[in-house]
């Protein structure tokens, strides 16, 4: 049998985001019979004195810390950027300006204005786009969005959705997530961008209003930075004694009416002790209801408001039986379970499906979808600012 063309990949970030993407790109052939097979061509990031052994380390075949050079490479098919947020648009440019399909981490931009120049850019070039919002390739969420569609929960009423971490205390240094300038917003933009993300997939519903915000920073100065992160969030971050101005969030909360009369609550946080990686939501709908948490991602569970009420009651669905539940049949017999770093497996072997032509798995977002969530995440922030109902509508 022939073997696949070949899709050389560049990707720039060697951090937390360069390590989970550098591992999908080389196991994604391992797991998937994939119709164009990855070459880790180049990586690219500023930190020239560990770029050799990130390179050696996860099979990049060149390494620069010159990514605008890099962009010039004309066998290179795919620039993944995994850089902070502030560096999506100027490369997203370069990338486009050079006819390269184009993979950004979320959230598309650390600011509206750059995110619809991002989807201007990308609509101009015409080119096949996507953006890592890897919790939707868990296959309990991707369960979720199956149940809906089917019609198994009825008329969605309830959307509640939560992304609650702990790592960001007074010990971490000021870090680039910390810096408006650099991120945009603090777990606003980080992390309610993954739930407004997974709801709206989820549901099939658009967000229409954002209501009742709060925007609140708890811990307002931090240590300047010493030495990078050693590939975590924050872990490894050495910090001097001088501080420095926190300027993002350490939290916001919003409510939220969807376009299909369902009403919902979001809750992003750093702070939220005892919740270290903990997203998820609870939908509930004339006919049932489901909920998922990220830290028992294997598994949904399900209410069925329809069963003979003596048997009614909470489920829960191991999520990994090939055939039934997505991207299953590619890892382990049932209940071997996956973990955090699969999602983006399954998402890298999904970005290849497109750029052959072929239906990905599970809906993909491309800078159009992602700019919806860029722009329910400004709808918020503007909200909060002026503590007023915001109509999406209002925000372009
Ligand atoms: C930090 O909050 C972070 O690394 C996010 O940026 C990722 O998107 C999330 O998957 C894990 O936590």
């Amino acid at each position: 049998m022939a073997e696949a063309k070949t899709l050389n990949v560049a990707l720039i970030g060697q951090a937390f985001m360069g390590r989970t993407h550098s591992n999908a790109w080389s196991q994604v052939c391992k797991f998937f019979k994939v119709p164009l097979r990855p070459v880790l061509h180049t990586v690219c990031a500023r930190n020239a004195g560990a770029m050799a052994a990130f390179a050696r380390q996860w099979g990049w075949r060149n390494h620069t810390t010159d990514w605008k050079r890099m962009m010039t490479c004309r066998q290179i098919d795919l620039v993944d950027i995994a850089a902070p947020n502030n560096m999506h648009l100027p490369m997203a440019k370069a990338a486009l300006a050079a006819g390269k399909a184009v993979a950004c981490e979320k959230p598309l931009a650390g600011t509206l204005a750059d995110a619809r120049r991002m989807l201007a850019l990308a609509d101009k070039a015409g080119a096949k786009t996507f953006v890592w919002y890897n919790y939707r390739r868990c296959p309990a969420v991707a369960l979720g969005h199956q149940l809906v569609r089917k019609g198994k929960v009825g008329q969605i009423r309830h959307v509640r959705a939560w992304y609650l971490q702990d790592w960001a205390d007074e010990s971490v240094p000021l870090a680039w997530r910390f810096d408006k300038k650099t991120a945009g917003s603090g777990a606003h933009g980080d992390l309610n961008a993954h739930i407004v993300d997974m709801t709206r997939f989820v549901t099939g519903q658009e967000i229409t209003e954002v209501s009742g915000a709060i925007s609140h920073t708890f811990i307002k100065e931090r240590r300047l930075m010493t030495g990078s992160a050693a590939g975590g969030i924050a872990a490894g971050i050495r910090g001097a004694k001088k501080t420095g101005r926190v300027t993002v969030d350490d939290t916001v909360l919003f409510l939220a009416r969807f376009s299909g009369g369902a009403v919902g609550s979001f809750e992003a946080a750093r702070q939220a002790t005892g919740n270290q990686n903990r997203n998820g939501f609870e939908i509930n709908g004339t006919k049932g209801s489901f909920r998922f948490n990220f830290e028992r991602m294997n598994e949904l569970e399900y209410y069925d408001a329809t069963a003979e009420r003596a048997v009614r009651g909470w489920t829960t669905i191991m999520c990994t039986h090939g055939g039934d539940h997505p991207y299953a049949e590619a890892w382990w017999p049932d209940a071997h379970i996956i973990g955090y770093e699969h999602g983006f497996v399954n998402m890298a072997y999904d970005i290849v499906r497109v750029l052959a032509d072929k239906k990905p798995i599970v809906a993909m977002p491309d800078f159009a979808d992602a700019y919806r969530t860029q722009r329910v995440l400004e709808a918020a922030l503007i909200s909060a600012r002026q503590k007023r109902p915001v109509r999406l509508s209002m925000v372009k």
